[in-house]
């Protein structure tokens, strides 16, 4: 029996009925493993039926509470997207989500800018629908309990709170990085991320503290739904520890109004909608 699989309830008038609060095809605690080698192939056998071009998806008998865009920073790892589609689609159709996946590939090997690609992820998939929902997260990241919800709230959320590499523990109070949800408003109000954190560091203290400056604070899952492994890999090419950005997350305050969705300046290279999800080839435009 497929886990996802739905059959269609209209209503007497022929419209649908929001989905509900809980949606009640969770199955809670979650089996992950990364051993087994995944193709495409693979997974588009495994949830493509369920799915249309582009990775798009959402319920066929209720409407969805939320549009979401899955945004996913990318350069240079197939294999662990291959893990994270096969993980993650089950778990949002069973979440109930309207959703759309985004891989947004950095092309070439100028240094890699993780909070530039979230920023052209939004921008891009704002084009593709009318999405009121980000999920901004990392390729290396499957989450453990499903009923850690794919949604935005009140506040940005942060929902990687209990990552296998860091003993199931936050690391530090404020860390805000991994996979976290903020609605269009919310990230509107802290105009998006920084667009020059080159290189590896800080790019989501900066977004932590553009949220703290907008006078908003962040909400989490529990530590026990917040559950999730970590694809294990050594630290990429051109994704060095970048020492300048220590000093730049003292500036937050003064590169908010300025750096950020207002000064994003990309080229979009390609756009390829997958079955799966929909890849988007940007030239970041790296300082020279
Ligand atoms: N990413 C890529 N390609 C890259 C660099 C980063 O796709 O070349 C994306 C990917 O979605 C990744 C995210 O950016 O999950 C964050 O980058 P990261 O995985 O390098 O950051 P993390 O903090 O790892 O997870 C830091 C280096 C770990 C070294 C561990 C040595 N034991």
């Amino acid at each position: 029996a497929v886990p996802f699989k739905t059959t269609a309830m209209p209503t007497t008038s022929g419209t649908l009925t929001p989905c509900p609060d809980f949606p009640p095809y969770l199955q809670g605690v979650l089996q992950v493993q990364f051993n087994t080698k995944r193709t495409l192939e693979d997974v588009q056998h495994h949830v493509g039926s369920f799915l249309k071009q582009g990775g798009r998806y959402k319920p066929s008998n209720c409407t969805a509470q939320q549009k979401v865009a899955i945004i996913i920073p990318f350069r240079n790892r197939h294999e662990h997207l291959n893990h994270w589609l096969y993980y993650l689609h089950p778990i949002l159709i069973r979440q109930q989500l309207d959703y759309g996946v985004y891989v947004i590939n950095q092309e070439g090997d100028d240094a890699f800018n993780r909070a530039k690609l979230m920023n052209i992820g939004h921008t891009e998939a704002l084009k593709q629908y009318d999405y009121d929902c980000f999920v901004f997260s990392d390729i290396d990241l499957i989450p453990l309990d499903d009923r850690n919800l794919y949604r935005c709230s009140d506040k940005p959320r942060h929902l990687s709170v209990a990552v296998d590499k860091f003993n199931f523990k936050l690391p530090y109070a404020t860390i805000f990085g991994g996979v976290s949800a903020l609605s269009k408003e919310q990230f509107l109000k802290v105009n998006g991320f920084s667009n020059t954190f080159w290189g590896w560091g800080g790019e989501d203290d900066d977004l932590y503290q553009r949220i703290s400056l907008r006078g908003m604070s962040i909400s989490r899952p529990n530590s026990a739904i917040g559950r999730y492994k970590m694809i294990r890999h050594n630290r990429d090419a051109h994704n060095e520890r970048n020492p300048n950005n220590v000093q730049k997350l003292r500036e937050t305050h003064l590169n908010i109004d300025t750096d950020g969705l207002n000064s994003l300046r990309y080229t979009v290279r390609e756009i390829r909608k997958d079955i799966l999800f929909t890849f988007i080839t940007v030239d970041v435009q790296a300082p020279t």
